[in-house]
């Protein structure tokens, strides 16, 4: 893989920050976009721009035309059985809302459980939470051990709880932990219940291939892969999909409309209320056929190589002042890492790296119960991609390096605490 030719593709990675090249270590919250993509969008609007499955005039069949393909598209990418499994909503958040909300109508009832996970992003249990405040559902949560995986003898204790559903992230965006997910799914499958899986963090580095994953509800977001923003997917088990009632109701999701009685349209259309993000979705189209041209042979190898280079240099130039969290074996993690700089607030740190051009997110990264259980109130994150460089990684740890030498050297420095 030719990473300086691959950068050529991602216009913003020319410019700069103040006089410093921009270093773009935050993938993990929105990738940045290659051109292709860019362009597909500019394209449909330029040329093809009109509502779908309304209009009979050739510039809207058109337009229903582009919408349908890239639908069929992220089917193939993702092995679907059919194009109508994939539902195109604004990303990973509205489709887990989305599936909350429609079992909530007649599927879970008052006193059901459904068990998520400590590492979950906040997307991932407050929907949950909402239906156990509004439905009385109960709410179960799986610990993880001291290297950040799932408890395997507490995730049992919970199912032998019986829960209707069973809901958690791929990978985690905090801790770069790997799920085992057709392990967890077949032990929850045995208790009887449906498993959603978060996806937003593994589908862009990995390929995920519903026929055998053994999720029955999948949810991503299109920004985190190189599409555009505001698309995402829920895919889901045909007859899963059909037997659940709609989330949203309006335009488009409707078979017919009485002052008395509403009948729906069928799937995926059911779940996909007002106009669409049609430029989103062939946007989203274009990001994955540029990941497929790449291959996920090369990219996985070049993330890999980016996260052994900063989980071996950052050690070694910053000592015990750096305690890296999750995984401490690299083959059981992705592309994430997040860590803490003794005596150094996490946004001093990324402040100060943000005046070299480089940017990290500091936070507690919609993670707020990881980050009680971890006993930290943030974390400093660097999640590299398929563009960043190993000595993008070098300037990182360089940097990191001059954070310390600032704070042990002064005390004139504002810390974010004070
Ligand atoms: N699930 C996981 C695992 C995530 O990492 C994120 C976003 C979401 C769900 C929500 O995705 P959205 O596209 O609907 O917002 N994660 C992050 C992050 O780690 N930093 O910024 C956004």
């Amino acid at each position: 893989m030719d990473v300086s030719k691959i950068r050529e593709d991602f216009p913003i990675l020319a410019r700069s920050i103040g006089d410093r090249p921009l270093v773009y270590l935050d993938s993990a919250a929105t990738s940045q976009k290659p051109t292709s993509v860019i362009r597909a969008e500019e394209r449909f609007y330029a040329s093809q721009n009109a509502n779908v499955h309304r209009g009979v005039y050739a510039l809207s069949v058109e337009a229903t035309d582009a919408y349908e393909a890239a639908r069929a598209r992220v089917a193939r990418f993702l092995k679907a059985k059919d194009p109508s499994q994939v539902v195109f909503l604004r990303g990973t958040t509205e489709a887990i809302n989305v599936v909350a909300t429609s079992l909530s109508r007649g599927l879970l009832k008052k006193g059901d459980r459904v068990l998520t996970t400590v590492m979950e992003h906040h997307s991932n249990i407050v929907p949950w939470q909402l239906l156990r405040d509004a439905a009385g559902i109960e709410l179960d949560f799986v610990d993880i051990d001291e290297h950040g995986a799932l408890r395997a003898d507490d995730l049992e204790r919970k199912l032998a709880r019986r829960p209707k559903v069973v809901t958690f992230t791929h990978v985690s965006n905090v801790l770069g932990t790997v799920n085992p997910v057709r392990e967890i799914a077949e032990r929850a499958h045995d208790v009887g219940a449906l498993v959603v899986l978060d996806a937003a963090q593994s589908v862009p580095h990995r390929p995920v291939d519903v026929s055998t994953l053994g999720a029955d509800l999948l949810a991503f977001s299109g920004h985190k892969m190189l599409g555009p923003m505001g698309i995402g997917v829920l895919w889901g088990r045909s007859d899963l999909l059909e037997k659940m009632p709609p989330a949203l109701g309006g335009g488009e999701m409707i078979r017919e409309v009485h002052q008395d009685r509403v009948s729906f349209a069928d799937v995926p259309a059911k779940f996909e209320a007002g106009t669409p993000n049609v430029a989103g979705a062939v946007g989203l189209a274009a990001a994955v056929d540029y990941l497929e041209s790449v291959g996920w042979d090369d990219l996985r190898a070049h993330d890999h190589r980016l996260l052994d280079r900063f989980l071996q240099r950052g050690p070694e130039r910053l000592g015990p002042a750096l305690t890296v969290f999750g995984p401490p074996e690299s083959k059981d993690r992705d592309s994430v890492v997040s860590f803490r700089l003794e005596g150094v607030h996490p946004h001093d740190v990324a402040s100060l790296l943000d005046a070299e051009g480089i940017c990290v997110r500091a936070g507690h990264h919609c993670a707020q119960p990881l980050m009680e259980r971890l006993g930290v109130p943030a974390l400093t994150r660097a999640s590299p991609y398929l563009y960043n460089t190993e000595d993008e990684v070098d300037r990182l740890v360089a940097a990191l390096g001059r954070v310390i030498e600032t704070f042990r050297g002064s005390r004139t420095v504002p810390t974010a605490a004070s």
